[in-house]
């Protein structure tokens, strides 16, 4: 092919994806799924990828890789659906891009720039994972992982921290990177209340040993924050703990930040357990009272979602993270999650059915003993009913 007919090849095929109709797929009741993935590292538009300059570029070939599109932020901003995607190169750098929708399920197009994230003292080699809170104090927030080569061990390439960065916006274009979230422990996953809590600022953090090991940390905490240009995790407690032979025996963490309900704030996290193949990552809910939202009220068991189909499939397999959600006026609910740390997907819900979800799914007694008791009253129950007739 030539430099012209590789080109309109290319677009072409681009158009084609970012324009292809989303499908809903009937599922459980509780949310449905949809046929394909919303955004994927080919759905990063040509002039990230090609140097179109024929004199340099004559085969018109690929330059700057894209490898995958994942955990992605997720809000609603001027009418549209926006994420912002963890976009990761082919040099395994991620960085953060704006990905717009009018519908929220498909024709999603990244907007023309990447962010550029300013530093914040240390540089960073990698940031990734962003929670967007729209704060009643005015600013968009968006707080990250923060990776950097753990100074302590030189001799160790593979020795690294995990912090929290902080920025915020008023468009979603320019942020001002304010210093990086102090704490006694390494932190990833942490999200940003979106209300004041007794005239402060509240996050939702997730305190670990090492860089990879959860260790003691024992699950998601709530700490208050008095200053935000200076935040400092000063008194941390765990409110969704980690057990033995659950979903989330080994780490779990705040997905986005909770949704405000009559009932109740909505959680939406990520459970891991480990397993011969390696970790597997699953999504589960919860909920905590209105009114004190670190006091859990609700703990259904098990997964809300776990991989499917070729959502187990990818860079790192068996995973589905999120961080994203959007709920629409009228109480629909988008969930956008990735699958194996390589694409990004959505599934739809309600309000009314998450909480139903939440308030009716028997919890985890954790044992086989107790999920067979709770399994037989449920069918005492259905067959009571079914033999009436
Ligand atoms: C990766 C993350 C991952 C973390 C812990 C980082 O280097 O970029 O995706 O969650 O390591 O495994
Ligand atoms: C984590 C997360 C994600 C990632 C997951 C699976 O620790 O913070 O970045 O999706 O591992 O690799």
């Amino acid at each position: 092919m030539t430099f012209e007919e590789r080109k309109q090849f290319v677009e072409g095929e681009y158009e084609k994806l970012i324009t292809r109709k989303n499908i809903r797929i009937e599922g459980n009741g509780i949310f449905c799924r949809y046929k394909y993935p919303v955004v994927t590292a080919e759905m990063a538009p040509p002039f990230w990828r090609y140097d179109y300059d024929k004199a340099t570029n004559p085969y018109f070939m690929e330059r700057i890789g894209v490898n995958a599109t994942l955990n992605s932020g997720a809000i609603k901003w001027n009418g549209k659906y926006v994420l912002v995607v963890r976009v990761e190169g082919a040099d395994r750098k991620s960085f953060f891009a704006l990905a717009e929708s009018p519908n929220g399920i498909d024709n999603f197009r990244f907007i023309d720039h990447p962010i550029v994230m300013s530093k914040s003292g240390n540089p960073a080699t990698n940031i990734y994972d962003m929670r967007l809170t729209a704060h009643e104090d005015g600013y968009v927030y968006g707080l990250f992982c923060v990776e950097r080569h753990d100074p302590a061990h030189p001799e160790d390439l593979s020795a690294a921290t995990a912090t929290c960065g902080i920025a915020r916006t008023k468009d979603l274009i320019y942020w001002d990177r304010l210093p990086d979230l102090k704490s006694k422990s390494q932190q990833r996953n942490v999200v940003l209340h979106p209300e004041f809590v007794d005239g402060k600022y509240a996050l939702y953090t997730r305190p670990q040993d090492g860089f990879i090991d959860a260790g003691s940390g024992g699950g998601i905490g709530w700490a208050l924050i008095d200053d935000i240009t200076h935040a400092e995790v000063k008194d941390e407690k765990i409110i969704d703990c980690r057990h033995y032979h659950t979903i989330k025996e080994v780490k779990n963490g705040e997905g986005p930040h909770p949704i405000k309900t009559s009932k109740g704030w909505l959680h939406l996290a990520h459970g891991v357990r480990g397993c011969a193949s390696g970790l597997r990552y699953v999504l589960y809910m919860y909920m905590t009272a209105l009114d004190e939202p670190w006091r859990t009220i609700a703990t259904p068991g098990g997964y809300l979602m776990a991989p499917k189909g070729e959502e187990y499939i990818g860079d790192v397999m068996n995973v589905l993270f999120t961080n994203g959600w959007i709920c629409d006026p009228d109480g629909k609910v988008f969930i956008y999650y990735a699958s194996s740390d390589t694409r990004m997907h959505v599934a739809t819900s309600t309000v009314d059915r998450l909480v139903d979800y939440c308030m009716n799914t028997p919890v985890d007694k954790l044992s086989t003993g107790e999920s067979v008791n709770t399994l037989n009253q449920l069918i005492d129950k259905n067959l009571e009913i079914i033999n009436r007739k």
